[in-house]
């Protein structure tokens, strides 16, 4: 389960615990997945994170926060955690003989800043070098960017290996990321130049984009090759990869809130990752790992792009904003890789909300009706009224723009039945369990 900053993940977690624990408890939630089980029994623990080493995803203090009073939403998280629910489900009744189906479910917190690393599998440096400058030249951009820019055009072509140059070129360019992070922006790489992995920082961390043609530039460039080497080492590692299948939080409302250079820069980053995600791993690959005497990757069997918060915005509008997010996705997207053969891996566009904070009502405007929504804002017990606009199905226009577009109140979340043991009030988690766990079911 991956998302960019704030996406809604550790809400997303809270939720997705609680409530199959709830279901396990017999509590009417999640309905389409119950039904999806037709009459199968669940039960559902929490279970020791394993042998992965990871930390356990305080499921028990996140749902106590939900549960206040007032509810409190979770505090930032800054470093991965894994999630483990031991699922037994009966088997149907003509089978009374067989035994129970047994189900590990464990959900990785991964850091969505790493996920835009994955394209980096396919980018030589002189390539990224090239799209990253280009970007951070852009209108949006370039305020941020101009220490860095300043530093990197001054820099002869053909600066030599100098380590202190590499090492300033690289903290002005990662302040630079961090300025563009707060600024609202998502596409930016290397990841771990925002979320470092745990441990001590590797030496060949101190690189940045650069065009030279000397030896400074073949020292970042090898730089940036044994980052690429680690993102691909850690694919196969038991701690981040084996990964099955992905689920990605986008948190585009916010997005769409922000404006116009901020959606496309979202919008880019999905398709990135959408793009990076899309294809089976080939024969050729497969067989390039075994001739390196190793296993060869484990295959993402199904991936899931789940727009979040969409309790924001009325019933209508989530199907608009699903299919926003499905268009986002597949924007970037070109054909199958041209080596060897690949499938495309199924995929699903989804309109979410892990923590429901509002209810739908028909409100009269200008003596018309309109769907909208209404909730308690935090610290406040009046009912507040949003209608925060029309979600556009497709990337907006201009003509969209010129119009200012949703308020997105900090809504508190509705509280949940008997202090979370009747689970967590949301929408659209019973699809996405269904469509994540189909095969398994
Ligand atoms: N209305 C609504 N707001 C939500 C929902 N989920 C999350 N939010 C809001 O989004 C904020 C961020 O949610 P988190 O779950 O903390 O996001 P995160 O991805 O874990 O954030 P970081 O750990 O900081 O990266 C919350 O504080 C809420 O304000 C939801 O389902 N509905
Ligand atoms: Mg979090």
């Amino acid at each position: 389960m991956t998302g960019l900053a704030r996406a809604g993940k550790t809400a997303f977690l809270t939720s997705l615990a609680a409530n199959l624990l709830a279901l396990g408890a017999g509590q009417p939630v999640l309905p389409g997945f119950a039904r999806r089980l037709g009459g199968r029994r669940v039960q559902v623990a929490l279970a020791p994170s394993g042998a992965s080493g990871l930390p356990r995803f305080d499921h028990p203090r996140h749902l106590a926060a939900l549960t206040r009073d007032p509810p409190a939403w979770p505090e930032r998280t800054s470093a991965a955690s894994m999630l483990a629910l031991d699922l037994v489900i009966g088997r149907e009744s003509l089978g009374f003989a067989l035994p129970s189906q047994r189900l590990r479910l464990e959900l990785l917190d991964y850091p969505g800043e790493w996920l835009l690393d994955l394209p980096l599998l396919r980018t030589d440096f002189a390539d990224w070098s090239a799209a990253v400058l280009r970007r951070l030249q852009a209108p949006a951009v370039a305020p941020h960017a101009a220490g860095f820019m300043a530093f990197n055009s001054a820099l002869p072509a053909g600066a030599t290996a100098d380590e202190s140059l590499a090492a300033t070129g690289h903290r002005l360019y990662r302040a630079t990321l961090h300025r563009l992070r707060d600024a609202g922006l998502s596409l930016l790489q290397p990841g771990r130049f925002l979320m470092p992995a745990p441990g001590p920082e590797p030496a060949w961390t101190p690189f940045f984009p650069n065009l030279g043609t000397g030896g400074l530039e073949s020292l970042l460039a090898r730089r940036y090759a044994a980052y690429v080497q680690a993102v691909q080492r850690d694919l196969q590692e038991p701690m981040f990869g084996n990964l099955d299948r992905i689920v990605v939080l986008v948190d585009l409302l916010s997005a769409l809130h922000a404006g116009p250079d901020a959606f496309g820069d979202a919008a880019a980053a999905v398709s990135a990752a959408a793009g990076a995600l899309r294809w089976r791993r080939s024969w050729i690959e497969a067989a390039w790992a075994l001739g390196q005497l190793r296993l060869p990757p484990r295959v993402v069997s199904r991936v899931a792009f789940a727009a979040t918060k969409s309790d924001h915005v009325a019933e209508r509008q989530r199907g608009n904003l699903a299919a926003l997010l499905r268009n986002v996705a597949e924007g970037g997207i070109g054909d199958a890789p041209d080596f060897g053969f690949a499938a495309a891996v199924p995929t699903s566009h989804l309109a979410i909300a892990a923590v429901r904070c509002t209810e739908d009502f028909v409100w009269t405007l200008d003596g018309r009706p309109v769907s909208a929504v209404r909730g308690r804002r935090i610290g406040d017990e009046r009912l507040l009224r949003s209608y925060p606009g029309e979600v556009p199905d497709r990337p907006p226009d201009d003509a969209f723009w010129a119009h200012p577009f949703l308020q997105l109140p900090d809504f508190e979340p509705l509280r949940p039945p008997q202090g979370g043991r009747g689970g967590v009030p949301e929408l659209g988690l019973d699809a996405l369990l269904c469509f994540l766990l189909d095969d398994v079911l």
